[in-house]
């Protein structure tokens, strides 16, 4: 069936995450139910997604790579796509359109410009501040803010806001920096946010390995607009959903009262075993998940991690075992077919770590629980942001800290300095944590550089 709804959603940050997550998961629910949930997408920076799709008028192809067969759909509701530096009041005028009933995200941990520390509006970020003081935005939260303001003057209905990131209480998240934004425009403004803007919370979940040029020319179409991703999807949201909504819970996607324990599941058994192999993993070696995940040192290292350290922090989510989940990731991350880099999975680390490893490590702590397996996930990280490999190459590592992270690194005189220079940077490390973990972490790194990740690894298991 080819769908070619009227559009209701605009979506901010049209990468390959969307584009094979949430877009057939809303054709599915029109399937079912009707409605117009057409999107319009919108490219933040640059224009090569909008390039790759409009010759295609906005269609794609959609590969499910399973562990031994591969399955095609051609995706149809993604009506338009606006880069946005090329004409950001037309963003605004769709964002602000009464057809859009939800405004959604996917613009990955920096495009919230917080400190991820902390979770708060980060005040100092200078396209924040750029954005305060003009009417056309660059940034996503800055967008969000002037497109709701545009629909208070105009007295059009609040929307629903959509974070489909992967950051703790994202709704809460970006509420807070959209309302601290508000602060500073209009009392009235923010007052109207504040009791009107629903922002849910989300857990998504589907791995979606970047596509490269690889997989187009292997493409039967050769079709640049290409998406892959594996069988597996959930998507969990708090059911605060501004009416009309699509049909999505007529289609599998679970709306609950308490995201919270599927979300803090997801980003520390998922991502935050994820951030493990991209790190330890690619400096082992393993270019890689699958290949990390084979390899019997890690999927070792991943099982203790997940039982002995991460699922003593967690609450149970209803209908999750979550011992089961752990070995359906590792089923997940071993799909030989999905070519998932560690180096995609290492990037922007900064923004990561906190709520992949170190609320983990802060909970553990306060319990007296067992973090060996965590600091060296913190030491991998150390070692990878320092810039060069165990086979001596220069490591093209990406953070929005990245100069910060190098010259820290570059600076210390020893492997004792280096650690704790990267640890006082306090918009990763809560100053009380990195206190208490300085010591052991500080010879958790030594082993690292002496002995390399693998043994590191393997010695840290019991
Ligand atoms: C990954 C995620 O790139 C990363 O940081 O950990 O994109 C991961 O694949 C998804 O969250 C899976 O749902």
């Amino acid at each position: 069936m080819t769908l070619r709804p009227r559009p209701g959603i605009v979506h901010l940050g049209l990468g390959a995450f969307f584009r094979a997550f949430a877009l057939p998961w809303l054709e599915d629910a029109m399937e079912v139910a009707g409605g117009d949930w057409g999107v319009i997408g919108i490219s933040l920076r640059s224009a090569g997604v909008r390039d790759a799709l409009a010759p295609n008028g906005f269609c794609y192809p959609c590969v499910e790579i399973g562990p031994k067969a591969q399955t095609e759909r051609r995706i149809t509701a993604l009506q338009q796509v606006l880069v946005a530096p090329e004409d950001p009041a037309a963003v605004l005028s769709a964002m602000a359109d009464p057809a859009t009933h939800i405004i959604s995200l996917t613009v990955t941990e920096k495009g919230y410009c917080h400190d991820p520390a902390t979770g708060r509006l980060n005040r100092d970020h200078p396209d924040i501040l750029r954005d305060l003081s003009h009417p056309l935005p660059i940034t996503a939260p800055g967008y969000v803010l002037r497109a709701l303001q545009q629909r208070y003057q105009a007295g059009t209905p609040a929307p629903t806001v959509l974070s489909c990131d992967n950051l703790p209480g994202n709704g809460a998240l970006l509420r807070g920096v959209v309302l601290d934004m508000a602060a500073e425009v209009s009392g009235d403004l923010h007052d109207w946010i504040a009791s009107k803007v629903t922002f849910p919370q989300t857990m998504v979940d589907r791995i979606v390995p970047a596509t490269t040029p690889q997989d187009i020319a292997a493409h039967r179409h050769h079709d640049a607009g290409l998406v892959q991703h594996e069988p597996f999807r959930q998507w969990v949201i708090e059911d605060v959903f501004a009416r009309p909504r699509p049909a999505l819970d007529q289609v599998g996607v679970q709306f609950v009262k308490d995201v919270a324990p599927f979300e803090e599941m997801k980003l520390r058994m998922l991502n935050g075993a994820h951030s493990a192999l991209a790190y330890l993993g690619y400096l082992a070696g393993h270019a890689t998940v699958a290949e990390a995940a084979g390899d019997p040192v890690f999927a070792g290292f991943l099982r203790y991690l997940w039982l002995q350290e991460i699922i003593p922090t967690l609450v149970q989510p209803e209908g999750i075992v979550l011992a089961d989940y752990a070995e359906d990731l590792l089923t997940r991350f071993a799909n030989p077919g999905l070519r998932h880099q560690t180096s995609q999975i290492a990037m922007d680390g900064s923004q990561k770590l906190p709520q992949r490893i170190l609320g983990t490590l802060d909970d553990q702590l306060r319990e007296g629980g067992n973090i060996d397996g965590l600091l060296v996930v913190v030491a991998g990280w150390m070692r990878y942001v320092g810039g060069t490999g165990e086979d001596g190459q220069p490591i093209d590592m990406q953070d929005p800290l990245a100069e910060e992270l190098k010259s820290r690194s570059r600076d210390a005189a020893s492997p004792e300095a280096t650690v704790a220079a990267l640890l006082s940077i306090e918009a990763v490390f809560d100053p009380v944590i990195a206190g208490q973990i300085l010591g052991p972490l500080t010879k958790t790194y030594i082993s690292l550089v002496t002995n390399g990740a693998r043994a590191t690894v393997e010695r840290t298991l019991p």
